[in-house]
């Protein structure tokens, strides 16, 4: 039934007043030998809130993680640092351990900036294809959406 809810909460029936609203989840396609996938997307909470991890179905990788997108020059947050690039030079990226929602606030995923990280990838994320991403909230519980793999941010 999630299936259909493209772009949408769904599986939030344990909660009303806390309903979180998602927006244009998207994840770029992959080339074939791509091992890691990036998802975007936005996020308002009605209440304070915290995202305290992610998760992705083991068909499609083998890890999600919140990470950041920091440049060097802005002091990273007081956590281990975690440099994927080896050419992109004054870009890092450090994991994010848990992610507070202010009420009321809308927190955006985009290049360059928060990403949900896909690590190890079963197999190459293909335009048009969907998937779920599951979140556990502190006060939301959890929460899936739906991705959607496009070269383009959807409106
Ligand atoms: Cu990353």
């Amino acid at each position: 039934m999630c299936a259909a809810a493209l772009l949408t909460a769904c599986g939030s029936s344990d909660s009303d007043a806390n309903e979180l609203i998602f927006g244009g989840a998207w994840s770029r396609p992959t080339p074939g030998d791509a091992t890691n996938g990036v998802v975007y997307f936005s996020v308002t909470s009605p209440i304070d809130d915290e995202i305290l991890s992610v998760s992705v179905p083991p068909a499609i990788a083998g890890e999600a993680m919140m990470h950041e997108t920091l440049l060097d020059g802005i002091a990273p947050p007081a956590m281990p640092s975690m440099d994927h690039g080896d050419s992109t030079g004054e870009m890092s990226m450090v994991p994010l351990e848990s992610l507070p929602l202010p009420a009321g606030e809308t927190v955006v995923f985009e290049a360059g900036a928060k990403h949900i990280m896909l690590t190890d990838l079963a197999a190459p994320l293909v335009e048009g294809q969907t998937f779920s991403l599951t979140f556990e909230l502190r006060e939301a519980g959890t929460q899936t959406i739906n991705v959607l793999v496009t070269p383009n941010p959807p409106d």
